[in-house]
């Protein structure tokens, strides 16, 4: 049967607008006619200028598309297909053998086929299922998340597109690897489908000494993952198990589901609660867990000595050298996002390295990797990752930590102890109020901008117990991109004490419904006879101090934060 294009009229949705990573809405809002045809058309109408610009008049690409497993995934792939089949400018789709492909994989492989862009299908650590989200990313050629400038450009088009293109009896089996190759309307389109799990272990291959790792694999050492049915889970298997030696047993809820089994795919210290009661049980040495895309990470020692996300983008900093990737590349600076702690900060002074300070978002990175002036970077969200990639990579950044332990003969808690010894502890805390209501978490917001507004506001002292801490610093986080100057503004309000305490208050940029306020929480201790407390008891003043001036329990009628890590 030929393959035709067919223009279908259609009307705006005002609403599809990118977050700090994508478009995350409920599966359902997704699956409302024509809300997927309009998002994608959009992409395709603000790559087309790209690719004219670039590639000239004739000019075509490829694309690369994977996604997290989530329900309605599948659809979505079946869905884009049809668009990119219409698109003239788009002569390949590469897609991973049935949609799957973690974040990271995405990354590696749109810079390894060399494709123009890519399309993630996922909502990363939000629930998956029919009931739940879902949610459309876009990347570029340097296979890092898209930048403000062109998700702008995507939004401003999807609020006046008046059609879209579609090829409706376009199909093509995306269970089988291999290429497939289709005439439409005389043009060749062609769909290639690959093992993204091969090109992704092969990267990992060229980073770490897989001969060192798996000696310490059979060193007796014990070591556990929960992939919480993400999809992850393939990658894990083949890499920890197959390439590895780690028992199959021990890679735990590796099967992704379009429901992540029932699982909030988040690795922290409340959804990945299964995890961190089998750690307790003081068995295993070593383990991680994943977000459903495969991008985020947890690692937790034995009896779950937890290592804050800061603190490990920190101890990876200050071993990087242990690596071959990094003993061949060498270092060139580091980075993390504001209301990341300063752990990573005090490396890169001893390192004499610079570190630099960027809003939350991983596309914030890709700049300065792009420009040769970062290999290693966090973010307090559970993301560390490097320029091996454009995207934070949980499995590479459990791989870095096994290469760190094996090569340092130590445990998890003992390399923590060492560090904190040698720089100091920033004792970090967030707490996350989730779905706020959204009129009251603005309030929250304009109540801090209004305080930040009075002149007296910076030198007030605020008190708990018998600590002090005097107001030093209180602005919105604003930031210049030191590559192409672009400025971005409103990144989160920061209070700065005068011993150097920082709190953080920003709205979450992840969320599919109501507000979810974050509340960041950082201070510094160099008395080592406090470096073993607890961060909530040690932090507690300023945890108080930071509810009572931005009267935060009083706006929303939210005694508890719902997560706390
Ligand atoms: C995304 C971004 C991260 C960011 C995180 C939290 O992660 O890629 O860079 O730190 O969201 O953002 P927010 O505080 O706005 O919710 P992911 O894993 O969800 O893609």
């Amino acid at each position: 049967m030929p393959l035709t294009v067919t223009k279908r009229q259609t009307t705006p949705f005002k609403d599809q607008k990118a977050g700090t990573s994508g478009l995350r809405k409920s599966t359902r809002h997704f699956q409302q006619e024509s809300y997927v045809e309009n998002f994608i058309q959009s992409f395709f109408n603000a790559l087309n200028e790209d690719i004219q610009k670039e590639i000239g008049d004739n000019g075509q690409v490829s694309l690369m598309v994977g996604g997290d497993g989530r329900y309605f995934g599948v659809e979505c792939v079946g869905k884009i297909l049809q668009l990119a089949a219409a698109n003239p400018r788009i002569n390949k789709v590469i897609v991973a053998q049935n949609g799957l492909m973690s974040t990271p994989a995405v990354s590696c492989c749109i810079r390894k086929y060399k494709t123009f862009a890519g399309i993630i299908l996922t909502a990363s650590h939000n629930p998956g299922g029919e009931n739940a989200d879902f949610g459309i990313k876009f990347n570029c050629s340097n296979g890092g998340p898209a930048l403000q400038h062109f998700t702008d450009k995507i939004y401003n088009l999807s609020t006046q597109i008046n059609e879209y293109f579609v090829v409706d009896n376009f199909s093509c089996d995306i269970s089988q690897i291999g290429e497939h190759n289709f005439e439409v309307e005389g043009r060749k389109f062609s769909v290639q489908i690959i093992d993204s799990v091969q090109d992704y272990l092969e990267l990992m291959q060229n980073i770490f000494d897989f001969n060192l790792l798996k000696d310490f694999f059979k060193s007796g050492v014990k070591i556990t993952v929960d992939a919480l049915n993400g999809v992850v889970g393939p990658y894990a298997k083949r890499i920890l198990c197959d390439e590895l030696g780690m028992p199959e047993s021990e890679a735990r809820n590796c099967t992704p589901l379009p429901d992540f089994g029932g699982f909030h795919p988040d690795p922290n210290l409340t959804y990945a609660k299964t995890l961190v009661d089998l750690m307790k049980k003081g068995e295993h040495d070593f383990g991680a867990a994943f977000d459903g895309d495969g991008d985020r990470n947890m690692i937790l020692g034995k009896d779950a000595f937890f290592i804050t996300p800061c603190d490990s983008v920190a101890v990876l900093a200050a071993n990087l050298n242990l690596i071959p990737y990094f003993q061949r590349e060498g270092i060139k600076g580091f980075a993390r996002s504001m209301p990341t702690s300063g752990a990573l900060d005090l490396v890169a002074k001893d390192l004499g390295m610079k570190c630099f300070e960027t809003p939350t978002g991983w596309k914030f990175f890709g700049n300065l990797m792009d420009s040769n002036q970062l290999s290693l970077c966090g973010e307090e969200s559970f993301g560390t990752g490097s320029d091996h990639i454009r995207e934070k990579d949980g499995l590479w950044a459990v791989l870095a930590w096994l290469s760190v332990l094996a090569n340092k003969k130590m445990t998890i808690r003992d390399i923590l102890l060492a560090h904190w010894n040698k720089y100091g502890r920033n004792f970090f805390s967030r707490y996350d109020y989730e779905e706020c209501d959204s009129d009251s978490a603005n309030k929250v917001m304009k109540h801090l901008q209004d305080l930040f507004a009075q002149a007296d506001f910076v030198g007030r002292e605020f008190t708990f117990g018998d600590k002090k801490f005097t107001v030093k610093l209180a602005d919105d986080f604003q930031y210049t991109d030191p590559v192409d100057h672009s400025v971005t503004t409103k990144q989160g309000l920061r209070i700065v004490f005068t011993d150097g305490s920082r709190v953080i208050f920003r709205l979450s940029g992840t969320g599919s419904s109501g507000a979810t306020i974050r509340l960041y929480i950082d201070s510094y201790e160099n008395d080592s006879s406090k470096y073993e407390l607890d961060a909530q008891v040690v932090l507690k003043p300023l945890i108080q101090i930071a509810l009572q001036i931005s009267q935060l329990q009083e706006f929303t009628g939210r005694n508890e934060p719902t997560v706390i890590t």
